[in-house]
């Protein structure tokens, strides 16, 4: 009866959500008429929140590239600032969840760097629980944020070289680590390889869900955090042109989570560690933890949808749609 729970969690918040941001009374009129089975379509209809700590067409290219210096050798040095603090999202308009997070929005920024770049970052723990950071990629073992646990008020200076290329993840390291995770202290670092990519319209996604009713399961699913935020405003590609999507799959308390993308298929490039593509198809599942970098172009205009081929996830927000438009000159 788990499913069932969880349905009637989220009714009780969307009845909350109606009467707070004062929807039309004919979708709180179908939500409470529909029992355990709040429609799909009514979900898709909420819109952005105010106060989602990101703006989520706006986190799909925002970078943060650090501050640049060179040393002696030539080598690039980048330095980044990392503050972990308790903040209230709203997640849906109406909805605000107690998350922990990284510079105040989850997820966390997405740091940017080169192969054989020196990463420098600056953590500083503003929240009320010890965090760390744990970074994927090859470093000392000091510099893994396992066993150097940071106070409130503590901080601490993470040094590595950039390696190997490929899409990373962060995330934050501190026991009960499925808490740490869930409450939203994670987030992505992209290191680009030496060589480059081809370029590419280029989109940050994040998988991710909330347990806000902390049941130990997931209510809503999104990617980037704002359930159903793609599909309020759709992503706008252009025909014949190149996209490049940096996919992590970060969701706590559900073993698998996937992407979907209709009328097309994407080359797979498995955790971005190879410019060679290792599969074409329209599908990825993916476990916590793992991140792939996928490319495609669309050859038709229109409306297309892309989410979670879990049915279930994408009802409850893992839901987006691609507006494909006009033609490359
Ligand atoms: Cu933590």
């Amino acid at each position: 009866m788990k499913s069932l729970s969880r349905r009637e969690a989220l009714k009780r918040s969307l009845i909350g959500i109606a009467g707070a941001a004062s929807a039309s009374s004919s979708v709180q009129a179908q939500v409470t008429t529909l029992g355990t089975h709040p429609g799909p379509h009514d979900l898709m209809t909420r819109g952005v929140p105010k106060d989602a700590g990101i703006d989520p067409t706006a986190f799909l290219e925002n970078w943060d590239t650090g501050v640049v210096s060179r040393r002696a050798n030539g080598q690039t040095v980048r330095e980044y600032r990392m503050i972990a603090m308790d903040r209230n999202l709203e997640l849906m308009p109406g909805l605000f969840y107690p998350a922990w997070a990284f510079n105040g929005q989850v997820p966390g920024p997405t740091l940017r760097c080169t192969e054989g770049d020196f990463v420098r970052v600056h953590f500083h723990n503003a929240g009320t629980h010890q965090h760390s950071i744990h970074f994927h990629g090859f470093h000392p073992a000091n510099m893994d944020g396992v066993f150097e646990q940071i106070e409130p008020g503590g901080s601490f200076v993470y040094e590595f070289t950039a390696e190997p290329f490929g899409l990373q993840l962060y995330h934050c390291h501190t026991m009960p680590l499925k808490k740490h995770i869930a409450k939203g202290l994670y987030g992505a670092m992209i290191i680009d390889p030496k060589r480059g990519r081809p370029e590419a319209h280029e989109m940050m996604m994040v998988m991710n869900g909330f347990d806000v009713n902390f049941d130990g399961e997931n209510e809503i699913y999104a990617v980037n955090t704002v359930p159903f935020a793609y599909q309020a405003n759709p992503i706008v590609l252009k025909r014949g042109e190149l996209n490049r999507i940096y996919l992590v799959n970060v969701l706590e308390f559900d073993l698998i989570n996937s992407m979907h993308i209709h009328a097309n298929f994407f080359n797979v490039f498995r955790t971005g560690t190879s410019l060679v593509p290792t599969e074409f198809t329209d599908t990825v599942s993916m476990g916590q933890g793992e991140r792939h970098v996928l490319e495609f172009t669309y050859n038709h205009t229109g409306k297309f949808m892309f989410h979670a081929h879990q049915s279930e996830f994408a009802e409850l927000g893992w839901m987006g749609m691609f507006d494909v438009r006009g033609t490359v000159a």
